[in-house]
């Protein structure tokens, strides 16, 4: 089982995805996602000039010691744009030894420790009405785990909330949220900490009225607050019992988390931007979150992931993985065989991809009652529609970036 092919396949049915497909000497394919928001075409050249040419030749079999020869002999280790290449390299590698194995990912993986996948959607609203209509839409769509985002008074724009121009970019398709736009330049939003830490409670306050004690309820602060008001934050959120807080301070400085922890018995979790299980190192033995965000996608792929998981096991630290609609199809097939057979698993983010996208990815996976199960064709059960991918060419689009009133940039 030679890598005899490798192709980077770039497309952008509703938004762009990076694939990467690699085919063996008798025939089996493998693919892998290496979709890294508004910095996709670095990703592209990295695979395209620096790893395609190493794969040739090689053991499809060899996972581990592939990713190990990645990581080590490039010696610039760690960073996304590194990570999210090998993990491409390794989810292809394990779609291909399911296949080859007649199995799906899962059972390589050990098999399934539970029957589905518990999976939250993104609520959003300018205001609470609105909000309500949508927890109660994606209440109508199955989910049993809801994010709340919404707009915060004399702020124009704000993370997570989707809005009707959102919706006119992406020509008429629904998405919950998706922040990065098409266009030459990034999109600038606003921001003030003061009116977002007064409102947030108000709105928890009002949801639990309206839905009552049952309905796990999340939350993302999305970096922006420094720890003193990450702890206020969590402590005046402690009476509406949220299943987590997500990102309160800018990720780089773990230490921060100690300050907030101290604080709040809010749950916290933390780690869409970080790629390896160095990042996680303090942060778990320390006991300071309990819910691990990476993404198969940016954290060095279902090998990777699988030891920050294992890691984080022993701490009592459970999943939570990153599941916006920047992970393509296949970066969810590879989170979902993983959730399905670690025994930490906590959550899985779940936004659904537009139509246009799941045609260029045909899928195996299942949503039934708030739960996901990736399926049991073999390997991750996604295939690409090459014919269709080429329809949609790449196009340029970047994140917001966040300026507070005197004009200073802003954590985003
Ligand atoms: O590309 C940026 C998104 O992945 C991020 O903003 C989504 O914070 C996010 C989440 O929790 O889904
Ligand atoms: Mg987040």
């Amino acid at each position: 089982m030679i890598i005899d092919r490798a192709e980077v396949v770039v497309t952008s049915p509703d938004r762009n995805f990076v694939t990467l497909k690699l085919t063996t000497d008798d025939g089996l394919t493998g693919l892998g996602d290496a979709t890294l928001n508004g910095r996709e075409l670095a990703v592209v050249a990295y695979l395209k000039d620096h790893v395609v040419p190493l794969l040739l030749g090689r053991d499809a079999h060899r996972i581990e010691d592939t990713w190990q020869f990645l990581y080590r002999s490039a010696y610039w280790r760690r960073g996304p744009v590194t990570m999210a290449a090998i993990a491409a390299v390794d989810m292809a590698l394990w779609d291909i030894k399911g296949k080859a194995a007649g199995l799906p990912v899962y059972q390589l993986l050990g098999g399934a420790s539970r029957s589905g996948l518990l999976a939250y959607g993104h609520a959003s609203g300018k205001t609470t009405e609105e909000l309500f209509d949508s927890i109660r839409s994606h209440q109508e769509q199955g989910y049993r785990a809801i994010r709340v985002q919404t707009g915060v008074p004399g702020l124009k724009s704000i993370y997570g909330i989707a809005s009707n121009a959102t919706y006119e970019a992406m020509e008429g398709v629904r998405y919950d949220h998706e922040p990065a736009q098409r266009g030459a330049l990034p999109n600038e939003e606003d921001w003030d900490t003061r009116s977002y830490l007064r409102h947030v409670p108000t709105v928890f306050e009002a949801v639990r009225n309206e839905f009552g004690p049952e309905l796990p309820l999340l939350h993302d602060a999305h970096h922006r607050l420094t720890p003193i008001q990450a702890a206020q934050l969590g402590k005046s959120l402690e009476p509406y019992d949220l299943f987590w807080l997500e990102d309160v301070t800018p990720a780089e400085n773990q230490e921060a988390l100690r300050l907030v922890r101290q604080h709040t018995t809010t749950p916290l979790a933390i780690g869409e931007i970080f790629n390896t299980v160095w990042d996680y190192q303090q942060i778990i033995r320390e006991q300071l979150i309990d819910y691990v965000r990476s993404a198969v996608t940016h954290t060095g792929g279902i090998s990777h992931l699988r030891k920050v998981l294992d890691y984080a096991a022993q701490y009592q630290v459970k999943s939570g993985m990153h599941g916006p609609t920047d992970i393509s199809p296949v970066g969810m097939a590879a989170a979902m065989h993983l959730g399905l057979s670690i025994h930490n698993f906590g959550i899985q983010e779940y936004m659904r991809h537009g139509a246009k996208t799941d045609q260029v990815f045909q899928q195996s996976f299942t949503w039934a009652d708030g739960y996901l199960h990736p399926g049991d064709r073999p390997g991750l059960g996604v295939e690409l529609d090459t014919d269709e991918a080429g329809k949609y060419p790449y196009v340029q689009a970047y994140l917001p970036y966040n300026r507070l009133a005197d004009g200073t940039v802003h954590d985003w």
